[in-house]
């Protein structure tokens, strides 16, 4: 670690000046946000507008035995309200969303007007539908405004979307239909990204054929390509259909703060994905704080976050958090290296982008062309640039500041999680000196812990597990249909506090950096996918007896997919079996779980109680066989040779 303390960039002072947060407004205000947390949201609440404003702030125990979380939980709102009708007064005419398709010559804008209008017309159309208050929608969606505007049709009427990846299989999307009993899909007939399409409405005519999906009673279809698909009579909607015959004005649904506004799954290191629960008011008046301190984002700024809404980055930082606080949100279809690798600067120049979002992973790609692939671009209208989803090496985080920013713009590493709801770590542009590679400090009402494997808090400098020591009024309330779960997974492992299953160090300076999970869940290109979910996936091929996947170092991908296999009798090793294994995971969970290295292995490293032994496996898997620890534990330590012998990642 010491290594990368060298550099240290100070707060420009030009930013300084403007900046919403300065260095000593931010010592002032996290001591306050600590110190009187009801005080702090309190004042913080009142960025949203409230149906009926709260009176009771903050009621939340992380005690293991009565996991309960509410904030203003006397306060009722509506979260598409906040995002569209309290703006059109003052800006119903600035762009709201601006899109950029897929390939280049395709864009579009959409006031905050349009957007409330066209929001309200599928509103009304869901209500036509018979989809009311409570009901889940589910949206496998491309990258278009109306994946936007369903999130804010079903806010506006008490609806809770549930947005699957549109990278997902059909598998996951029944998965999830049926885990949240949703009665409407919403999808497209097909999507485009890197100038090919994926048949998302053939998926979801998959989907609905597995056991469970009954419940599933209508799928509603926007027209992207116009592509070929089935039809289903009397189960299919044309998007189109249903609003243009709908009004343009609908009344918002009272919602109270603590009512459901979405769920999204995620992945775990057991057993399917969680559905985390996230709600209306705690959520949104946190992703609207956040957006504008950590972006210091001001009015008449154009915005851009890369991610997909797929995913809790798209949800905060494309929908919500822009959108609450009347920001010009750009929302891009496509894929950052196509038509060309400088796509993502000629993006930035094309709509003057002030404030760029995007992922370590991008980064390392475009960085893999060389300093010229930005010079397409002359990015002269950034200001910050922001990194999520996993951690960034300082060299790629040194490339990004030089090359994309030109040494002008501060770089905010963003940590945090779906659980979080919002961003939990990361550097202030007018108030935090920044050092690449670390997410540097807490943001407001973020009380970060380092505990030891027995739990004692570290004080000081310190390496060790992160936990986080109070609620934050963003944070998940539950896991959707299994509290227990919720409970067990983030607050049995060290009581009384949320355990995050990342590492950190803290260093001298307080800073935090963080070094990855502690968990078997892996971060595939900032794509979070739980191992036994890949292992699962493979042993239900009638090939494979057993399989076992643990991540390696990968320049670009941050981590690779390394899985050993062990075959069925009768089946032999061969490439072709190789490639039809592939095929068969990125059909089954989809094209984000490929694998990237397939070893075959006659037998795996287990524990005399058949416990796979991953520490071994992960070992093998970078290379690093030196020091392999105790073996001796092992129910046949021969297997540990053999595989070494045979490891396949040379
Ligand atoms: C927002 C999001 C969460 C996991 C998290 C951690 C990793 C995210 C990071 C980071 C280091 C950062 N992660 N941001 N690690 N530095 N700035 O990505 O949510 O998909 O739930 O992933 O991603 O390991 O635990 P999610």
């Amino acid at each position: 670690m010491t290594e990368q303390h060298k550099n240290i960039y100070p707060v420009p002072d030009a930013l300084a000046k403007r900046a919403w947060i300065g260095k000593a407004d931010y010592e002032a205000l996290y001591r306050q946000s600590i110190e009187d947390p009801e005080g702090y949201w309190a004042e913080q609440a009142k960025r949203l507008d409230w149906i009926k404003a709260p009176t009771k702030i903050k009621n939340a125990s992380f005690d293991v035995n009565n996991v309960d979380i509410r904030w203003f939980e006397d306060g009722t709102l509506n979260a598409s309200v906040n995002c569209l009708d309290r703006h059109l007064e003052t800006r119903g005419d600035q762009p709201a969303i601006i899109w950029e398709g897929d390939d280049p010559a395709n864009d579009k804008t959409l006031t905050y007007r349009e957007l409330y209008e066209k929001t309200c017309q599928l509103a009304n159309g869901f209500k036509e539908m018979g989809i009311g208050k409570g009901d889940v929608v589910t949206l496998y969606m491309p990258m278009v405004p109306e994946a936007a505007i369903a999130m804010l049709a079903c806010a506006r009427i008490g609806a809770i979307h549930s947005v699957v990846f549109g990278g997902f299989s059909p598998d996951a999307v029944a998965q999830r239909v049926v885990g949240a009993k949703s009665k409407l899909i919403i999808t497209a007939d097909e999507s485009v990204r890197g100038g090919k399409q994926v048949p998302l409405k053939d998926n979801v005519d998959a989907a609905l054929t597995r056991d469970g999906t009954e419940v599933c009673e209508n799928v509603l279809v926007v027209k992207r390509t116009g592509g070929d698909i089935d039809w289903h009579e009397g189960r299919d909607v044309w998007y189109d259909d249903l609003v243009s015959r709908q009004a343009t004005d609908c009344p918002a649904e009272e919602m109270g703060a603590e009512d459901p506004l979405f769920i999204l799954y995620t992945s775990g290191s057991t057993g399917a994905p969680k559905g985390m629960k996230h709600t209306t008011g705690g959520y949104l008046t946190y992703v609207a704080m956040t957006h504008q301190y950590v972006f210091d984002y001001h009015d008449g700024d154009i915005y851009w976050c890369t991610a997909d809404v797929g995913w809790i980055t798209g949800h905060s930082y494309i929908v919500y958090g822009p959108l609450a606080n009347g920001a010009t949100t750009l929302m891009f279809e496509g894929v950052p290296s196509y038509p060309t690798p400088g796509r993502m600067g000629e993006v930035v120049d094309k709509h003057k982008v002030n404030v760029l979002y995007t992922a370590p992973t991008a980064i390392r790609a475009l960085r893999a062309h060389g300093d010229d692939v930005m010079d397409s671009s002359s990015r002269d209208s950034l200001r910050v640039l922001g990194t999520v989803g996993e951690p960034i090496n300082p060299e790629a985080w040194e490339w990004y500041y030089r090359v994309v920013g030109k040494a002008q713009c501060p770089v905010v590493d963003t940590w945090w999680q779906t659980e979080n709801g919002g961003i939990l770590i990361s550097p202030l542009p007018g108030a935090t000196d920044l050092k690449p590679g670390s997410a540097t400090l807490p943001l407001f009402g973020i009380k970060p812990g380092i505990v030891d494997n027995d739990g004692n808090l570290l004080e000081g400098e310190a390496e060790g597990n992160l936990v986080i020591l109070d609620a934050w009024p963003g944070i998940a309330r539950s896991i959707w249909g299994d509290h227990e779960r919720f409970v067990q997974t983030y607050f049995s492992t060290y009581p009384g506090m949320y355990f995050t299953s990342d590492a950190a160090y803290r260093d001298a300076d307080g800073y935090y950096w963080i070094t990855g999970r502690v968990d078997d869940v892996l971060n595939v290109s900032g794509h979070r996918m739980g191992t036994s979910e890949i292992e699962s996936s493979l042993v239900a091929h009638d090939k494979v007896a057993e399989a076992a996947v643990v991540g390696f170092p990968h320049d670009i991908k941050g981590q690779g997919i390394y899985i050993y296999v062990t075959l069925a009798e009768d089946f032999e090793p061969s490439d072709e079996l190789k490639k039809e294994l592939i095929q068969w995971v990125r059909k089954d969970i989809g094209p984000i779980a490929s694998p990237d290295v397939i070893q075959w292995a006659t037998d795996l490293p287990k524990t005399r109680s058949g416990k796979i032994m991953r520490r071994i496996l992960r070992k093998i898997a970078t290379n690093e066989t030196e020091g392999l620890g105790d073996t001796s534990t092992l129910a046949d330590p021969s297997v540990v040779d053999e595989l070494i012998e045979h490891r396949a990642n040379r």
